[in-house]
């Protein structure tokens, strides 16, 4: 079943049935000012911090409300309807509607009795407020008198917990009045009288507003029961349906903004207003107020440099392949969901609901990979920021406060940094996943200069990059289990794994191993012939434990556990063939090719479904041992023998690296979501963003996926995609072409930005060869092999790979 389809022209995903099986959202602002929007117009926003600066409330796990509304009513028929499908929920038959989720902009259009409206939700680039610009049109053959009216649910706190929970003391704080355009709340007025700068009890008064600007204020509200009436609900409520608000405002009980107008419009006559939400004090509030006076001059350009930014972003790699799910993932979807990630973490969604207060080290430093190729700068900013939270022992804070102060934190072996963070101890691959992410940077920008600049330590000291690259790998040569090999410590990139500090990790060996081949480049760019002698030594020495101790007949295994038993191997009852540890073993480059390319086989055989490849198999049920958690999961969901989207990042990298194009493509389109646009019923989740897993084949709701959005699968497909199936490889001094397609391809073609230049890329494969180069030419002039260097490139530069 479809609800919608991609319009790339514009870059929207468009919602023609409203009713879709859950929410589907999209994220507005910046962070500074987050807002998240589903078709149904549900939602919330937060200044900085979804925790501590929530300003609209939203409802989680109901049934997505409240949420920004916009409620119509005919003053003749007293028949009224919602701008978006819900809340008012209109018989299908006679209501329609399209929601069009954009780059960071949300448009609602519905057509009711005559009556078309359209309601275009944003953040102003670089502002920290929301507007709701509603255009409406009478399309019947009368005169129509309309009142409209907007509804903007304020919590009573900024703290989503105290506003959630703490109601016998939220709900007296609280009070909204009335200022001629504007209904404001004010959290804590009566601390009016406080000096400015002083507090009490750490408080201080907050203000929000709710506004509306190009049309008269009618009638107003500032109290949510009022608004609603008792037994009604969003649905129907009293104020709209009685057609004039009560003109009260709230104190102690429940704050609202409501505002209503009354037009009247000739047939074909339209009008158009904006609504305004915000946190801001009144001085301020006016003069954001006086720039909207007239909003059909202000709205329609703010939404067009919200295009450019997005859009101008987007261009920096944009693709022409023969696979439409593909180009709206990798030109579209994917992207954007990789730059919500690197914002949001995993702050702020329907399902996370805000409370989260730092970033994860893995997630973010895997986050960065994602808009590496999109936003060079941005992804250096973030890259500064994490290796500043690495501890000076060469490990990564494994949760990074928002407040993070580089030099001065406690670490996992502070007392202090366990109580605030709740994180006992050390992961055992957190600071290996810098290897890739600072490789990445360099090689796209040819930033080699990078790895001179000096950094702080999380805790004390400073350094240069590459020496705190050196740490990283100290870190885990500090921490070796019983067979020499890493431990896996509290966890390792699976959370629901616990090794240990005896016990081994086969996935983090191998993002050793990895991080020493990356380390290992540097070394020798940086003619370090110590480090580089001792890295070779090391890598060999793991390399032969790996093959000795790891390889078991067809696959590789999972690891040991503290008590030395073996996790994964082909005779276990539960667990005996897991995901990672086989994608990897090419990743890293540690698998021989026969080796490679059985694990790969035995992982389509045993692991693979119609939705993509399952974590491990089968499931925990008797046989978990003592540090496999996942066991707590029913079988089939996360890391129970769900199929973990991020995994299948990379399966598609490995697949692509052993020239498997086929197989590399397959695996993107089970789990992509644009290529599940006609199956979402089954899927659920929305068919633009990627979710953190989808039910395995051991549960009842197999295909179901969860966890919208938030989720180091955006940047693992994008990294699978880019780097994998379409080939771009960059290194220090140039750029290899490597494609792995699907054989049926005849040709494809790339426009991305490298090193300040633009390249467009034509690959023809008129012999319909999964990989491989035939011939490079570069403005007309014949490459070696598959790689570009640098020096070759001009600030437009025509590239033509033949494959065969
Ligand atoms: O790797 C983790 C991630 O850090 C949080 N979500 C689950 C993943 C797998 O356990």
């Amino acid at each position: 079943m479809k609800y919608g389809y991609f319009d790339e022209t514009k870059k929207e995903y468009v919602i023609t049935r409203p009713d879709t099986p859950a929410p589907w959202v999209n994220y507005l602002g910046s962070p500074e000012y987050g807002a998240i929007i589903s078709n149904n117009a549900g939602g919330y926003s937060f200044a900085k911090s979804g925790a501590n600066g929530r300003i609209l409330r939203y409802i989680f796990n109901q049934f997505d409300e409240p949420g920004r509304y916009i409620y119509i009513r005919d003053n003749k028929s007293k028949d009224y309807w919602s701008a978006s499908w819900q809340p008012v929920g209109k018989d299908l038959k006679t209501y329609r509607s399209e929601c069009r989720h954009g780059t960071a902009y949300t448009k609602m259009q519905a057509d009711y009795s005559g009556i078309h409206s359209e309601v275009r939700y944003y953040v102003p680039l670089d502002r920290a407020y929301e507007v709701w610009n509603v255009c409406i049109a009478n399309t019947s053959a009368e005169e129509r008198e309309l009142t409209v009216t907007g509804y903007a649910e304020f919590t009573n706190n900024s703290n989503y917990e105290q506003d959630q929970v703490n109601l016998q003391y939220s709900q007296f704080i609280t009070r909204t009045v009335f200022c001629g355009d504007h209904v404001r709340q004010m959290i804590h007025a009566n601390l009016d009288q406080i000096e400015e700068g002083s507090d009490v009890d750490d408080k201080i008064v907050v203000s929000r507003f709710f506004a509306l600007k190009g049309a008269k204020v009618t009638s107003w509200c500032g109290d949510r029961e009022k608004f609603l009436g008792r037994y009604h609900g969003y649905g129907n409520p009293a104020g709209v349906a009685e057609g004039t608000l009560c003109n009260e405002g709230n104190e102690n009980g429940n704050s609202c903004g409501a505002l209503s107008t009354v037009v009247r419009l000739a047939p074909g006559e339209h009008c158009e207003f904006a609504f305004l939400v915000g946190m801001k004090e009144e001085p301020e509030v006016a003069e954001i107020l006086a720039s909207y006076a007239l909003p059909e001059q202000v709205c329609g350009k703010e939404l067009q440099q919200l295009t450019d930014y997005w859009h101008g972003k987007l261009a920096h790699f944009q693709i022409k392949t023969p696979s439409e799910e593909f180009n709206a993932m990798i030109n579209t979807w994917n992207a954007y969901n990789c730059f919500m990630t690197f914002i949001w973490s995993r702050a702020a969604s329907f399902v996370y609901c805000g409370l989260r207060n730092g970033y994860g080290y893995r997630d973010t430093v895997q986050d960065i990979q994602g808009v590496i190729h999109l936003a060079p700068e941005m992804a250096v900013e973030k890259i500064r920021f994490m290796l500043s939270a690495q501890v000076d022992n060469g490990g990564g804070l494994p949760l990074v406060k928002f407040t993070h102060n580089p030099g001065h934190e406690d670490t996992p072996d502070d007392a202090s940094y366990v109580k605030e963070t709740g994180h006992p101890a050390y992961r055992a691959d957190d600071a290996l996943w810098l290897f890739p992410t600072v490789y990445k940077y360099i090689a796209e920008t040819g930033h080699l200069e990078f790895m001179d600049e000096v950094i702080p330590y999380a805790n004390r000291g400073e350094a240069t990059v590459y020496e705190h690259l050196k740490r990283a790998i100290d870190f885990s040569m500090n921490h070796l289990g019983k067979h020499g090999m890493p431990a896996g410590l509290y966890a390792d990139w699976n959370d629901c794994l616990r090794l240990g500090k005896e016990g081994e990790s086969t996935f983090v060996a191998m993002q050793l191993y990895y991080a020493m081949n990356i380390l290992r480049k540097f070394a020798e760019y940086k003619q370090d012939k110590e480090t580089a002698a001792y890295l070779d030594e090391k890598q060999e020495e793991l390399g032969k434990l790996l093959q000795e101790l790891c390889w078991n007949e067809d696959r590789f295994i999972r690891g040991f556990t503290e008590a030395g038993e073996v996790i994964g191997k082909r005779t276990d009852p539960e667990a005996n063939m897991w995901l990672n540890p086989q994608s990897w073993a090419v990743i890293s480059g540690l698998a021989k090719a026969d080796q490679a390319d059985m694990a790969l086989e035995r992982v389509y055989e045993k692991l693979n479904t119609p939705y993509g490849a399952i974590l491990m198999d089968p499931p925990y049920h008797a046989h978990a041992f003592d540090g496999a958690l996942a066991v707590i999961y029913n079988p089939g969901a996360k890391e129970n023998a769900g199929i973990f989207s991020q995994s299948q990042g990379w399966i598609i990298l490995a697949e692509a690296l052993r020239g498997h194009g086929d197989r590399a493509f397959t695996y993107f389109m089970e789990n992509a979501p644009a290529a599940q646009n006609d199956r979402a019923q089954i899927r659920v989740i929305e068919p633009y963003c990627y979710g953190q897993f989808t039910e395995g084949k051991a549960s009842p709701n197999f295909g179901r996926s969860h966890v919208h959005w938030l989720t180091g699968t955006a940047s693992t497909v994008m990294v699978g995609c880019v780097e994998g199936i379409l080939g771009m490889r960059p290194d220090f001094y140039g750029l290899h072409l490597t494609p792995a397609i699907p054989h049926e391809w005849e040709e494809f073609e790339v426009n991305k930005v490298f090193r300040g230049c633009q390249l467009h890329i034509v690959v023809k494969n008129p012999g319909h060869v999964q990989s491989g180069c035939d011939r490079l030419l570069v403005n007309g002039v014949r490459m070696q092999g598959d790689y570009i260097p640098q020096e070759v490139l001009k600030k437009q530069t025509e590239i033509v790979l033949y494959m065969s």
